[in-house]
C-alpha cells in the first residue's frame, strides 16, 4: 500500500441495492479519493439490521455492494474493502461511545426520526444508537475525513462531539476531530418520484430511485416517468428554487456529465422536459452500464468477492487492533 498521511473511512448499507444516490453521493468522490489517502470501505452491516433484515438476502447484499464498489473504481489492493461484523471491534468501540454520547444528543438525530416514523416505540434500540456505531467505524480507524453524502452531515457532527468529549473527559487528545468530504453537484440526489423526499435503497416505491442494477431499459423507462412540474425549464439554477423535481434532475445530469448545472439550465432552458429527460437517459445509460455489468460479473464470482471482504478485514483489524487497546488503557480497563 501506498504511504499516505491522511486517512478516509467510508461506508454503505447493504441494505438494498445500490442507488444512483449511493454512487453520486458517495461511491464516486471515493474512486477519486483513494489516490490520495488511505482509503477504508466498509459494507457496514451491523448498520444494516438496525432494521429487519433477511438473513439469505443480506449475505448477498452484502457481496452486492462490495462488488458495486469495485465496479465503480474502487481497487482492492489499495484499498481496504470489508464488511464490519468481521471486525469485532466496531461493536466494541460503540458500546464505549455509547457511554459518552448523551442522550439529548441522540434525540436530535433527524435520521433517526425519519426512519422510526410515528412508530418510534416499535424502533429497535439499534436504529436510536447507529450514530454511536457510525462514529465508532470512522473513529476505530481515527480516520481524518470522511466523505459522505448530506444526509450524513448530521451524524459526522455527532462523531466530531463524541471524539471531543471523549477527548476531554479523559484528558487526552487521542481522537483526530474528523472533517466530513461532501463532494459533487449532486450531495443530495432525491427521489424522482418526491423532489423533497432523499432517494433511498429501502424507498418502497422502486420508481423512485435508479439501482446500479437496473437494465438500459428501466433507467430510460424511471427517467421518463421521473416527476417534473408543468412548467418550461428554466434558463438559470435559481429559476429552478422552488422546483424540486426540476432541480433533482438538474443536478443529477450535471453530476452524471461533470458539467454545471447553470451550464445544462442555459442550455436546456425554455424547453419542456421530454429532450432533457431523453438525454439524461442516455446519459444515465452511458455512465451506468459498464458498471452495472462489471458488477453482475463480479457478483457471480462468490469467492473472490469473499476472499476481498476476508483480506480487507484482516488489514483493518491490523489498523484497528492497536487503537481499540489504546482506547482500554485510557478508560482504565485491566488487560492482562
Ligand atoms: N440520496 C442520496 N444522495 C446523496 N448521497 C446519498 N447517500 C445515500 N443516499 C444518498 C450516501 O451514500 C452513502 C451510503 O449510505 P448508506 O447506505 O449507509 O445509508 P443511507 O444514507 O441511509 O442510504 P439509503 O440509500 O437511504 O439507505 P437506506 O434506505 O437503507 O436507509 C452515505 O455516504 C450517504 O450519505
Amino acid at each position: 500500500m501506498t504511504d499516505f498521511k491522511q486517512r478516509i473511512f467510508s461506508g454503505v448499507q447493504p441494505s438494498g441495492n445500490l442507488t444512483l444516490g449511493n454512487y453520486l453521493g458517495a461511491i464516486r468522490n471515493w474512486v477519486t479519493l483513494q489516490k490520495t489517502y488511505e482509503s477504508i470501505f466498509c459494507v457496514v452491516d451491523l448498520h444494516a439490521i438496525t432494521v429487519w433484515q433477511d438473513p439469505a438476502i443480506l449475505r448477498d447484499a452484502t457481496r452486492e455492494v462490495a462488488a458495486g464498489m469495485i465496479a465503480s473504481g474502487i481497487d482492492p489492493k489499495e484499498c481496504i474493502i470489508f464488511n464490519q461484523s468481521q471486525v469485532p471491534g466496531h461493536a466494541e468501540l460503540a458500546w464505549i461511545f455509547n457511554c459518552v454520547a448523551r442522550m439529548g444528543w441522540l434525540n436530535r438525530m433527524t435520521q433517526f426520526k425519519e426512519k422510526a416514523g410515528k412508530n418510534r416505540e416499535r424502533a429497535s434500540v439499534g436504529l436510536y444508537v447507529y450514530p454511536d456505531l457510525m462514529a465508532a467505524d470512522i473513529l476505530l480507524y481515527k480516520a481524518t475525513h470522511v466523505p459522505v453524502g448530506e444526509d450524513q452531515k448530521q451524524h459526522l457532527e455527532l462523531t466530531r462531539d463524541i471524539a471531543q468529549k471523549f477527548n476531554n473527559d479523559y484528558g487526552t487528545d487521542f481522537f483526530p476531530i474528523t472533517e466530513p468530504l461532501i463532494l459533487g453537484e449532486a450531495t443530495r440526489v432525491m427521489s424522482l418520484r418526491d423532489g423533497n423526499a432523499k432517494m433511498s435503497k429501502s424507498d418502497p416505491s422502486e420508481n423512485s430511485r435508479i439501482n446500479l442494477t437496473d437494465d438500459r431499459d428501466t433507467i430510460a423507462r424511471k427517467i421518463r416517468k421521473a416527476k417534473t412540474d408543468s412548467e418550461p425549464i428554466a434558463t438559470t439554477l435559481e429559476g429552478l428554487e422552488g422546483r424540486p423535481e426540476a432541480k433533482n434532475l438538474m443536478n443529477i445530469f450535471a453530476a452524471l456529465s461533470d458539467r454545471r448545472a447553470e451550464d445544462i439550465c442555459a442550455e436546456y432552458g425554455g424547453q419542456g422536459f421530454a429532450a432533457f429527460k431523453r438525454d439524461l437517459a442516455e446519459l444515465s445509460v452511458s455512465v451506468l452500464g459498464p458498471i452495472t455489468e462489471e458488477m453482475k460479473r463480479l457478483c457471480d464470482e462468490k469467492t473472490y468477492i469473499d476472499q476481498i471482504l476476508k483480506e480487507g478485514s484482516e488489514k483493518a483489524r491490523i489498523i484497528s487492533e492497536p487503537i481499540l487497546k489504546d482506547v482500554h488503557n485510557i478508560v482504565g480497563f485491566l488487560q492482562s
